[in-house]
């Protein structure tokens, strides 16, 4: 049985997606060879087909008059997205309760970053069994899961392990699982790079492995190392969504008067970082950059930026970077009255870290806590210390001070 080591990524991908969405609704047609096609008009395209159609040499893209021709015997159904879309949605949802860090790369595929989830499950594959078993539970359907140390060899495993199946390479073993493959086989490998490669007499993603530098080079310049790198099954990109669909996450307040009481300033930071932080926790992503707006009356706006080479993940960051902005910038203008004050969060991935059961509770789990205990309970259930106004009227404490994104 297959252990788990160092980074793990699943490839899931739903099989021939469209048809298996039609055949719940047409059982009768279960076995025989079904195309979903893009209309049934003259022009229309295949949009996927059965495996059984597969067989007559069918595929997606090919249009339908031909597909006709070389399976004279299927049936055509036309295409409904309405009815695919609700099973996309649930699909991606599924994997989310796998893993936080997804990466979903169509309606019907997805990469997940699976490390460290050897807390969780005993092994890679008793992981995607249960995947595979939600979507068959709650679509009825099947899947594809594809394990492997990077996306792509993820990705061409899955395709392997196609229909309804698992196909998990080991680590140190992905150039032996590519090198049989034909280099179309290799992600990003188009039509046009193919023929260039048998044009070299480079047939299978081996061959490629093995190819001389310079041969590669003289044909692809400095495209023909990363090209052979990928053959071998090098591949460093990691598993990183949208962020929530979110470039920025920002709060700001602007004061009824000028304000020059740096512990007052400071303490308003505090609590927007501690808005922004929330959110990053609660979207599971992480910013490279935080930036500061000031403004001075009567319309005199700045703002700065900063960028570190780790991530910021919790307010304590994002508030440290912001308030060492502020302290500089306000000090830049001899700390003139300020009307308006802010803190934001650019740049945002997918958190590339899966948190661990039972790992030492770091700021992130801590972060993770207590919003936890916030969404039960309420924004105000958890303060920091700081936050807290010494004054008497309670009045700041009460204000709206965080204005949500426009
Ligand atoms: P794919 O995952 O590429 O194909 P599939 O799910 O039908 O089959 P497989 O088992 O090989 O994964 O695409 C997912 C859906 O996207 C597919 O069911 C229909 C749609 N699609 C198109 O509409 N046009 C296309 O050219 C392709 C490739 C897919
Ligand atoms: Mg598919």
């Amino acid at each position: 049985m297959s252990e788990w080591h160092g980074h793990c990524v699943f490839h899931v991908d739903l099989d021939a997606f469209y048809v298996s969405m039609e055949l719940l609704r047409h059982p009768e047609l279960r076995g025989r060879p079904v195309i979903v096609a893009g209309g049934l008009g003259p022009r229309a395209v295949v949009n996927t087909c059965s495996y059984e159609a597969r067989r007559f040499g069918v595929g997606s893209a090919m249009p339908l008059s031909k597909a006709r021709q070389l399976c004279p015997e299927a049936d055509v159904l036309a295409s409904d997205f309405a009815y695919y879309a609700p099973a996309s949605r649930r699909f991606h949802a599924i994997l989310r309760d796998f893993s936080p860090v997804i990466e979903p790369s169509g309606a019907d595929e997805a990469y997940l970053d699976m490390t460290g989830a050897d807390r969780l499950w005993t092994t890679p594959a008793q992981a995607a069994a249960s995947i595979r078993a939600r979507i068959a539970g709650e679509i009825g359907i099947t899947a594809s899961v594809g394990i492997a140390a990077n996306k792509l060899v993820a990705k061409v495993a899955s395709d392997a392990a196609k229909p309804d199946g698992i196909c998990e390479v080991r680590a140190g073993e992905e150039a032996a699982f590519l090198a049989p493959l034909p280099v179309r086989d290799l992600p990003m490998v188009g039509p046009k790079t193919a023929r260039r490669l048998l044009d070299l007499g480079l047939t299978t993603i081996g061959d490629l492995a093995r190819a001389p530098a310079g041969l590669l080079a003289g044909r692809f310049g400095r495209g023909g190392s990363d090209l052979q790198a990928r053959a071998r099954g090098e591949y460093a990109a990691s598993v990183a969504g949208s962020g929530g669909g979110r470039k920025s996450i920002s709060r700001e307040q602007t004061f009824g008067h000028d304000v020059s009481d740096y512990e007052r300033l400071r303490r308003v930071l505090l609590r927007q970082a501690d808005s922004v932080g929330s959110t990053l926790t609660r979207k599971h992503t992480a910013a490279r950059t935080v930036t500061l707006k000031l403004r001075f009356l009567p319309f005199d706006t700045i703002t700065r930026a900063t960028s570190t080479g780790a991530p910021f993940l919790t307010a304590e960051e994002v508030f440290s970077a912001a308030l060492g902005l502020f302290e500089r910038a306000w000090s830049e203008h001899h700390r003139r009255p300020i009307r308006l004050i802010g803190v934001g969060v650019a740049s945002l991935h997918e958190r590339a870290r899966q948190l661990q059961l039972g790992q030492e509770p770091s700021r992130e789990v801590l972060a993770d806590a207590v919003e936890e205990i916030r969404e039960r309970y309420g924004r105000w259930a958890i303060r920091r210390a700081a936050e807290i106004t010494p004054g008497s009227d309670g009045k700041e404490r009460l204000s709206p001070f965080v204005h949500p994104d426009p």
